[in-house]
């Protein structure tokens, strides 16, 4: 199943509004499958809906995947949408502005979706211009450890990382020293309220689908002005491992968005998640 998120939400340079948008949308697509889950099970069918986004299996994290399905996979069979260049399925109607659900069940199926017989990109490679630390390129490779790294600050290897920075400050003065109280306290809202994303500019700018593509086809030069650029002007922090290419492609391409190198909480040797 696929939700629909409003876009100007996504797009906000205001990390609050994109999260609450991501956040909500989660919400709403794990209480529509949850309710199918419980129409087939009422049916007689044994049935489950793993969760849209998290909690994942922690148990696994750092030897296996931690997702219980593959949401893009099955969305991309039951012709949803296509996996574009940045990694998201996009939808023919409502384009990157969806989040994906599956229901799994036992029961025999009367019939089966068809994979889309075209792609909804438009191979304008805006995402790629748009991700501040250079994981998604033009040939299509796709760098999930800089990804990580940088927009999951918040999530597991960014929260291992912030612990051991704990650890290992002598007192409060030296932890202050390596930690802004910005950061203590996003960490602090990250943990009381669902994680931040510090990006998912890939998928904000997407022009593709339907009901999407209309300002970008009408206008490219404004769409680019309202839509691109406020996010890649945004100064912001942006986490990256020492001498990665996200590293240097970040001070290159983004000078006035400071740096700052993380281990990303990664035993060594570092460890790459598996592959979108
Ligand atoms: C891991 C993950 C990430 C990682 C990717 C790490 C990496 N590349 O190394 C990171 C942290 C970077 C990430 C970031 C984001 N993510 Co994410 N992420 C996921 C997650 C958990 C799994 C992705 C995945 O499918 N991986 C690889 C799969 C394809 O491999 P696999 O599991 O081994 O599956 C293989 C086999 O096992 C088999 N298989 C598995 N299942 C099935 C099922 C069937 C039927 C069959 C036949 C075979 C099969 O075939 C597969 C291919 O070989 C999904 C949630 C979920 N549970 O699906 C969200 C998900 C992909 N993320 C999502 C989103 C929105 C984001 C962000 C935008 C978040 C944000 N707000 O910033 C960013 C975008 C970054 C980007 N450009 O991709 C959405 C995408 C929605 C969409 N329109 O496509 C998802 C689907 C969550 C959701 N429920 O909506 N993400
Ligand atoms: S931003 Fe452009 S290139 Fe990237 S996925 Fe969307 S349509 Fe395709």
């Amino acid at each position: 199943m696929a939700f629909r998120m409003n876009r100007d939400n996504c797009r906000s340079t205001v990390r609050s509004v994109a999260n609450q948008e991501f956040h909500q949308t989660d919400e709403q697509a794990n209480h529509a499958a949850r309710g199918v889950t419980q129409a087939l099970q009422d049916a007689g069918h044994h049935v489950i809906n793993p969760s849209v986004g998290f909690p994942q299996e922690m148990d696994r994290f750092g030897t296996d995947r931690i997702w219980v399905v593959a949401h893009k996979t099955v969305a991309v069979a039951a012709g949803l949408g296509v996996m574009a260049l940045h990694r998201n399925v996009i939808h023919p109607k409502f384009g990157s502005f969806v989040l994906l659900a599956t229901v799994m069940v036992d029961a025999d199926v009367s019939e089966y979706g068809q994979a889309l017989d075209y792609n909804p990109c438009i191979d304008c490679k805006l995402c790629v211009t748009a991700c501040p630390v250079g994981a998604i390129s033009k040939d299509g490779e796709f760098d999930g450890l800089a990804c990580t790294t940088h927009n999951y600050r918040e999530f597991m290897n960014g929260f291992t990382d912030w612990a051991q920075t704990v650890a290992d400050s002598e007192d409060a003065a030296d932890y202050r020293s390596r930690v802004t109280d910005s950061e203590s306290a996003s960490k602090w809202q990250s943990l009381s309220s669902p994680p931040g994303y510090k990006s998912g500019y890939c998928l904000a700018v997407c022009p593709a689908g339907e009901d999407v593509l209309e300002p970008y086809l009408n206008d490219r030069k404004a769409f680019m002005n309202t839509v691109l650029r406020p996010l890649q002007e945004k100064k912001e922090t942006l986490y990256v491992l020492p001498g990665s290419h996200a590293q240097e492609y970040a001070q290159r391409r983004f000078p006035h968005k400071p740096t700052k190198e993380v281990t990303g909480g990664w035993r060594p040797p570092a460890k790459r998640p598996a592959s979108s």
